[in-house]
């Protein structure tokens, strides 16, 4: 009745993690993104862009990350793992589930870059550069900002599950220990018994090649 269409290591995993959190019973299909996978008709019939996560629910079909953590999270409001329209935190936690997308989107540009441009294309070290200091602006201010355990003062939400997929990539292009507040709560997500369990259902990544991704010499 729930059918998860996900690529080890990418953006789908919010979903998987997400998933987990509320406890649903649901099938994983698998993709790659360097295989033709994603680009079948009938994978462009779930998904117009060709991109993880679909989620099959019930019948309905639902893409783009953040459409899908929030309808989960309305579909199952008992979990509590977003604030209701009208709360305190709602506007907190609208923020945080678009600026896991600005980061999405730096590590996505990265990646084109330093992972899938193929020889004899070369990344432009000015540009990776400029996306790799974007990156760790964005990063430093959620350093900043960081004061409870979680996102949210009121507690764990799906907020959490948007936002640290992205911190957990970033290790490919800046070193981590410069957030040392970030850090220490990512490993506590990391010890969330449904994070341990969607890590072991998320599959071996076929995406990085490296632990670590230096900027190129200008
Ligand atoms: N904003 C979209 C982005 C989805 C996206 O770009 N997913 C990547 C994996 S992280 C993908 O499927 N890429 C395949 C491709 O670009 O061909 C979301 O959050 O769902």
């Amino acid at each position: 009745m729930i059918t998860l269409h996900h690529v080890p290591l990418a953006r789908s995993f919010r979903v998987l993690w997400l998933l987990e959190e509320l406890g649903q019973e649901f099938d994983i299909r698998y993709y790659s993104i360097r295989d033709v996978s994603m680009r079948t008709p009938e994978f462009l019939a779930l998904s117009p862009a060709g991109r993880v996560p679909v989620l099959e629910h019930h019948g309905a079909v639902w893409f783009e990350s953040g459409a899908i953590v929030q309808l989960l999270c309305e579909t199952y409001p008992e979990a509590g793992l977003a604030p209701k329209p009208g709360s305190v935190e709602r506007a907190r936690y609208l923020e945080m589930l678009g600026y896991a997308e600005t980061v999405g989107c730096l590590l996505e540009n990265l990646n084109l870059n330093q992972v899938f441009l193929r020889p004899p294309a070369k990344p432009s070290a000015v540009v990776v550069k400029l996306l790799n200091a974007r990156l760790r602006a964005a990063l430093a201010a959620m350093e900043a900002r960081l004061e409870g355990r979680y996102l949210l003062a009121s507690g764990f939400s799906a907020a959490d599950v948007a936002f640290a997929y992205g911190f957990e990539l970033a290790r490919y292009y800046v070193d981590l220990d410069a957030y040392p507040r970030l850090m220490t709560y990512w490993t506590r997500l990391q010890e969330r018994p449904a994070y341990i369990r969607a890590r072991a259902r998320d599959g071996q990544q076929d995406i990085y090649t490296q632990e670590f991704y230096p900027v190129p010499e200008v």
